[in-house]
């Protein structure tokens, strides 16, 4: 771990999110760039009218269904790099679980709202997101591939519930939209090639624009409650291991997958 990266495990775990400027080398990047280019064309045309109606992201780049091998392989090689899982160690411990990526890009309506959120709230009561604010936790590795506006945060929601106004704005209650800006709201725009590590807890809102392209790694706990959501195709197997670095984040994922009656359910 270089000197950057000393202050990421306290930083995150007092405000929720990291930022680790250019953490991304060039040459990486516009290989990255290039595969997810590919995805997100193929993404269109499977989606158009999705895309037209609302769609801001994309998920499964690493799916056997869209992307050729070779494509693949360098999604794989980037998430098991050391550097990556160095930091998934550091945040995680010692048995981090891949769970999936996302593709963020722009909205095709240009005038379509942004909202407020956490990640849980589409699939957990408010008492249950309460209490996962100290359960088992899932991290976004966020790489801003060109540069972006980034997202808006409330420091320390990933800890901290709701005020009153947070609660109102983030489920339209009482004349309040999920748009509508906050007291305590930061910005963090990103440049290509930056690095923000965000809790999937965190209150946040994307900022559309700059027609970015935000490869979101998602890593959490080893937790067979939150995996059983993970696709088995979009994990690496046989000769597809060897050339990643540290493959421990997707193998811990496909070992829960395969022997955990909890992730079988589903
Ligand atoms: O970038 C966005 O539009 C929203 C990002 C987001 O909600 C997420 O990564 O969970």
């Amino acid at each position: 771990m270089d000197n950057k990266q000393h202050s990421v495990s306290p930083d995150y775990q007092r405000q929720g999110f990291v930022v680790l400027k250019g953490f991304v080398e060039e040459q990486e990047r516009s290989s990255l760039l290039a595969v997810v280019n590919e995805f997100h064309q193929q993404w269109l045309r499977k989606n158009a009218e999705f895309y037209t109606e609302r769609a801001i992201n994309s998920a499964y780049l690493t799916a056997s269904t869209s992307l050729n091998d070779t494509q693949r392989q360098v999604l794989f090689n980037f998430i098991g790099s050391h550097r990556i899982m160095a930091l998934a160690y550091a945040l995680l411990g010692k048995q981090p679980a891949f769970m999936n990526t996302q593709l963020f890009f722009d909205p095709a309506n240009p005038d379509q709202k942004n909202y407020w959120h956490r990640d849980a709230q589409y699939h957990l009561s408010l008492d249950e997101q309460r209490e996962a604010l100290s359960g088992p936790q899932v991290l976004h590795f966020r790489f801003a591939l060109v540069d972006e506006p980034g997202l808006d945060v409330i420091p320390a929601s990933h800890i901290n519930w709701d005020t009153a106004e947070e609660l109102d704005v983030r489920m339209g209650n009482n004349g309040k939209a999920p748009h509508h800006d906050l007291p305590n709201q930061k910005r963090i725009s990103l440049k290509a090639g930056d690095l923000l590590i965000f809790s999937a807890n965190l209150i946040h809102r994307g900022i559309y624009g700059m027609d970015r392209r935000a490869l979101d790694v998602l890593f959490c706990d080893p937790e067979p409650d939150i995996l059983k959501y993970a696709n088995p195709d979009c994990l690496p197997h046989g000769k597809q291991l060897i050339p990643i670095d540290d493959p421990t984040a997707f193998t811990v994922t496909t070992h829960c997958l395969a022997n955990d009656e909890r992730c079988k359910r589903v």
